[in-house]
């Protein structure tokens, strides 16, 4: 394909043919397209991923659809997303080496990206279903969250990229627009699209009629759109890393965006509280163990990515913010200013944990972790301790002690009849 032919989707059909001039492509998998098989495998929310085998190996071919997959062509979604999760995963790569797939080739008019199929691993939201342990984990996602919010930001790159990578990011405005809608907005009123599970009514009537909190999350959604701190990975949740029994890998940075600091581990730590509540109608003698697995994993990624970023801070604060000129060069100590952007940070950490762990719930896109339990009352009781425990969350995230005190409010929620 040249560069100017025009978008067309890929299908399992016509992908060899139109593909069969890419050397990054026959590189990996063979030159030869009638020896090709293609897979067409997507099931997230957006794009075509195709899994292409040939003589010499495998690759994953991901390209964007000109509407949102989980609706259909009512909802028209801009291809440019293709052009920043390609820009995205390249600084990713940079900012955390080994951290995101090998990328092979990036086509911006067929809005496609080509790139390492990963093997053993499976989208980490699979195996917390399922039960599986993935050693290494909490290391893996604590050093990843604190290296992209560190060396994305002015505590480490310099104000003209900075100022330069802000303005590039900017144009990706449909996309994260879904997040200002869905994440912040939708679950605090009866949106359009919303569903919920039967029997939540009054915990979603509570939740609806508390003013208090609805302030909290649009100050937050106020953060998320005019604070460009840090470039985000802005859907940083268990379906965006794939892991095996011992390697992780971060994908799928299409929501990206510069935002707050705390912004992707707080997401992520809501999505590890949504595994953790769902768990009584996954497991059986094993419970126990995988929910203390669970918390363990959070108050682990939490506590690396603490010492992660404090180290970055004191070997890596090559920026304009807190420079050594003002501190160390003074005799003075610059870990209280440490504490105090960590503060910030983990204040908006929680307050978006909380909100994710409403939208999941409430609007639009809910997770496997709970629409795979079968048993609604089953289902409305644990997404009721979730709910509850977010909006607990909402409200006291500016004293919110640590990751631990986290974990031991969700032990407190697991135990109590709430619905
Ligand atoms: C309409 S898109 C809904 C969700 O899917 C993506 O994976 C993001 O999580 C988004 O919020
Ligand atoms: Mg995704």
């Amino acid at each position: 394909m040249s560069a100017d032919t025009a978008y067309e989707a890929l299908t399992v059909e016509t992908l060899p043919e139109r593909l069969k001039d890419v050397t990054a492509l026959t590189a990996q998998v063979g030159e030869d397209p009638a020896l090709w098989q293609v897979e067409e495998v997507g099931d997230g929310n957006l794009n075509l991923v195709f899994i292409v085998t040939g003589p010499g190996g495998k690759v994953i071919v991901k390209q964007a659809l000109p509407y949102v997959r989980l609706v259909g062509d009512s909802w028209p979604l801009p291809l440019y997303r293709a052009f920043y999760e390609y820009h995205a995963l390249i600084r990713q790569a940079a900012r955390d080496p080994g951290a995101v797939p090998a990328i092979y080739h990036f086509d911006e008019s067929q809005a496609l990206i080509i790139m390492e199929f990963l093997a053993p691993h499976v989208i980490l939201r699979r195996k917390l279903i399922a039960g599986e342990h993935v050693a290494g984990l909490a290391e893996f996602l604590g050093r990843y969250c604190a290296r992209t919010a560190f060396r994305g930001s002015e505590l480490s790159m310099s104000s003209p990229d900075k100022k330069a990578d802000v303005a590039l990011f900017a144009g990706n405005v449909e996309i994260p627009a879904i997040t200002e809608a869905l994440v912040f907005t939708d679950p605090y009123f009866d949106a359009e699209m919303n569903s919920h599970t039967e029997g939540l009514d009054p915990v979603i009537a509570t939740l609806r009629a508390d003013v208090a909190l609805k302030i909290k999350a649009q100050q937050a959604l106020q953060r998320f759109v005019s604070n460009t701190e840090t470039m985000v990975h802005g859907d940083l949740h268990s379906g965006s890393i794939m892991s095996t029994g011992s390697d992780s890998r971060v994908i799928d940075p299409e929501f990206v965006q510069y935002g707050p600091l705390g912004f992707d581990i707080g997401m992520l730590c809501a999505n590890f509280l949504m595994a953790y509540f769902s768990q009584p109608a996954h497991r059986g003698a094993d419970l126990d163990e995988y929910q203390d697995w669970i918390l363990g994993v959070i108050a682990d990624t939490c506590r690396i990515f603490e010492a992660e970023f404090r180290h970055l801070w004191a070997t890596e604060r090559t920026g304009i913010l807190f420079p050594a000129a003002l501190f160390e060069d003074q005799g003075h100590d610059s870990s209280p200013a440490c504490d105090a952007v960590l503060t910030g940070l983990w204040r908006d950490a929680w307050v978006v944990c909380g909100i994710e762990m409403h939208r999941r719930c409430l609007s639009l896109a809910h997770n496997a972790d709970f629409e795979d339990i079968a048993d609604m009352s089953v289902r409305a009781s644990l997404e009721a301790r979730n709910l509850l425990m977010g909006a607990e969350l909402i409200h006291t995230a500016d004293t919110v002690a640590n990751a631990q005190a986290v974990c031991a409010l969700a032990r407190d929620y697991n135990g109590k009849d709430v619905l």
